[in-house]
């Protein structure tokens, strides 16, 4: 057993793979509900799709359920994606299905790698890559460790021709564009509108109207979606971040042609 060649097998496959995915067709920041949804849709379609994902572990918020009761609850226009997924759920009333959380992340994790899409965690997306006309086309990433760390440490930059906003409450890409490029999301103020309060229903019903492209080359999906374009909080229920990943996969499908 030699310890040099487990490392050399490590390293040499891990950069062999992101040398690869330095040039992809879509780029998704953020592996909760909503990126993985859109990554395995889309690499359905047999497209290079990368997620960056700051944290060790993927899943964003879902792995938590609602408080820490490791259930979420998904309504009846979103079954379709736990049934294509091969997530068990229970009919809790009618309308109201509910899994385990463990299940629905491990599931989706490994049907989205195995479809085609490639996960790197414990990267940070730190900035956008702009050309003329404001339009993104790509990401610059860091080690979370870096930022953690605090640590002053240049980035590396990956193309893409187009990248998805997923990172959840906090938009974090549409912020950096609106901090960096101006107020030119195709918001009512070209800003980031914001999230409202809880109100389930028309969140889960407004996501898909705002999932889409919200400036030349970035798309916004999952509650990220909700946050860019002031719309409210919906809580443990997960079918829209689910569908809004499915229709975000769509839109670019039809742009890649
Ligand atoms: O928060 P998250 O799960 O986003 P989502 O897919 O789902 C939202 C639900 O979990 C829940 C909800 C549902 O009703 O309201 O909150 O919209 O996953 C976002 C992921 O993005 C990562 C973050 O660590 C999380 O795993 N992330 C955020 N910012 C960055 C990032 C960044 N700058 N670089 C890389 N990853």
């Amino acid at each position: 057993m030699d310890e040099i060649t487990i490392s050399r097998a490590i390293t040499q496959s891990y950069f062999n793979e992101f040398l690869d995915y330095l040039d992809v067709d879509v780029a998704i920041v953020g592996a909760g509900p909503s990126g993985l949804a859109a990554a395995y849709y889309l690499a359905r379609t047999g497209r290079k799709v990368v997620i960056f994902e700051r944290k060790l572990s993927i899943g964003g918020g879902m792995w938590g359920g609602g408080m820490m009761f490791n259930r979420i609850v998904v309504q009846s226009e979103a079954k379709c994606i736990l049934d294509e997924f091969d997530i068990r759920y229970q009919e809790f009333q009618p309308g109201y299905f509910v899994a385990d959380s463990v299940e629905a992340v491990s599931t989706m994790c490994s049907k989205t790698v195995k479809s085609g899409a490639r996960i790197f965690n414990l990267i940070t997306v730190e900035d956008v890559m702009i050309r003329e006309n404001d339009l993104i086309t790509g990401l610059v990433l860091n080690w979370s460790a870096v930022d953690l760390a605090k640590l002053h440490v240049d980035p590396l930059t990956m193309r893409s021709k187009y990248v998805i906003d997923a990172t959840g409450h906090a938009a974090e890409v549409c912020n950096i564009v609106v901090r960096k490029v101006g107020k030119k999301l195709s918001t009512s103020t070209g800003g980031i509108d914001g999230e409202k309060p809880m109100w389930a229903e028309v969140a889960e019903r407004e996501i898909m109207n705002y999932t889409k492209e919200v400036c030349p080359g970035l798309f916004v999906t999952g509650m990220a979606a909700n946050a860019v374009f002031g719309l409210p909080r919906m809580g443990p229920i997960f079918g829209g971040m689910l569908l809004s990943g499915k229709k975000v996969a769509e839109l670019i499908a039809e742009k890649l042609g």
